[in-house]
């Protein structure tokens, strides 16, 4: 395939959107342009992110900023920098964004797209030095462009998406992304500034022997995913959870295995966000062979109704998806 071709051949992320632009000669390039952007926010934050733990003493190396303002918070500023390069780039009508309450109307009633994103995710671990990401998805608007808009360009149900990915600041930094036709993985590489094609045409294994989640929570779960668990222990399944959704998610889908944030007793609707977390790492698995459900329902089925909405997740290798699906139908 082309993608395992740019591979041997050393592809930027840039070129790698270029090419994939050129099996569709009729489109716009708006999509491609709007990748690009979110690309170039990626190592801006990479670079913010690598220099956090400078932060508290860059001061002493004279690195205070010229109006002498206290060092913002890395999720703040990350949401700063997606926020501008997707609004100077001219592509998006409208931001969904975990780090503001309403919808960012950017008043360009030309761009077609609308985009939500958790510009970073997993903040608290920030401060102790583990993986955070990014997690955006890519929506058409459905009201005409040109047009102010509306609640329905926003409100869209995941399987809508055109676009979705995630970036990974981990060991090293890598963007992974889907335009619904597979999925493909970018390494950063610092010295040239560029992200390199690593991961061709992703695919996740059918199943898997990790689970990752908070089973601080385990009295408060419901019976179908108790019985989930205790099997996973019977068949002595690897327990991984790192707390860092992107990070939690981009493994098990490398090596297979499940994450699962459920509804509990206390949080009936779980703790992860529809719009900007689960839709797009949903999309994302189903390209790459694997699957995502709320308990029930697929993820990219459900129809939301608020901006922030949460639900619980179950996501990962196809045949663990099913299986504590089927668990919790028996159990309810
Ligand atoms: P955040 O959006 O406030 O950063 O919370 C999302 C994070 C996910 O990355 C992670 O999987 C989950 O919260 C961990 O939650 P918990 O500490 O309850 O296990
Ligand atoms: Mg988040």
């Amino acid at each position: 395939s082309d993608s395992k071709l740019a591979y041997s051949v050393g592809v930027t992320l840039d070129r790698f959107i270029k090419m994939k632009q050129d099996d569709f000669p009729f489109a716009s390039g708006e999509l491609s342009q709007l990748l690009r952007d979110i690309g170039l926010a990626a190592k801006i934050v990479n670079r913010e992110t690598n220099r956090a733990g400078l932060a508290n003493i860059a001061g002493a190396f004279g690195n205070t900023n010229i109006q002498g303002e206290e060092q913002q918070k890395l999720d703040v500023i990350a949401n700063i920098r997606f926020t501008r390069a997707l609004t100077k780039g001219g592509e998006v009508c409208a931001i969904v964004s975990e780090e503001d309450d309403e919808v960012i109307d950017l008043q360009n009633s030309s761009g077609k797209y609308v985009v939500a994103i958790d510009p970073l995710d997993g903040s608290s671990n920030i401060d102790v030095n583990i993986s955070i990401g990014t997690i955006f998805s890519i929506y058409r608007r459905v009201t005409p462009v040109g047009s102010p808009i509306q609640p329905e360009d926003i409100m869209q149900p995941g399987r809508n998406q055109v676009a979705a990915g995630y970036v990974l600041y981990g060991s090293s930094t890598m963007l992974v992304y889907t335009t619904g036709h597979g999925v493909n993985g970018f390494t950063y590489e610092a010295s040239l500034g560029e992200f390199f094609l690593s991961h061709p045409d992703m695919k996740a294994p059918q199943n898997g022997k990790i689970y990752s989640i908070n089973e601080g929570t385990y009295n408060h779960f419901e019976p179908g995913l108790r019985e989930y668990l205790e099997n996973c222990k019977k068949l002595e399944y690897s327990a991984r959870y790192i707390g860092s959704l992107v990070a939690d998610f981009h493994r098990n889908l490398l090596k297979g295995g499940i994450y699962i944030y459920p509804a509990t007793t206390k949080s009936p609707s779980g703790k992860l966000r529809l719009l900007y977390e689960a839709n797009a790492l949903a999309f994302i698995a189903e390209q790459a062979g694997a699957s995502a459900i709320d308990g029930e329902e697929r993820i990219l089925d459900i129809q939301p109704s608020s901006l922030h909405q949460r639900t619980p997740l179950y996501i990962g290798s196809i045949e663990m998806v099913k299986e504590v699906g089927a668990l919790i139908k028996k159990r309810r």
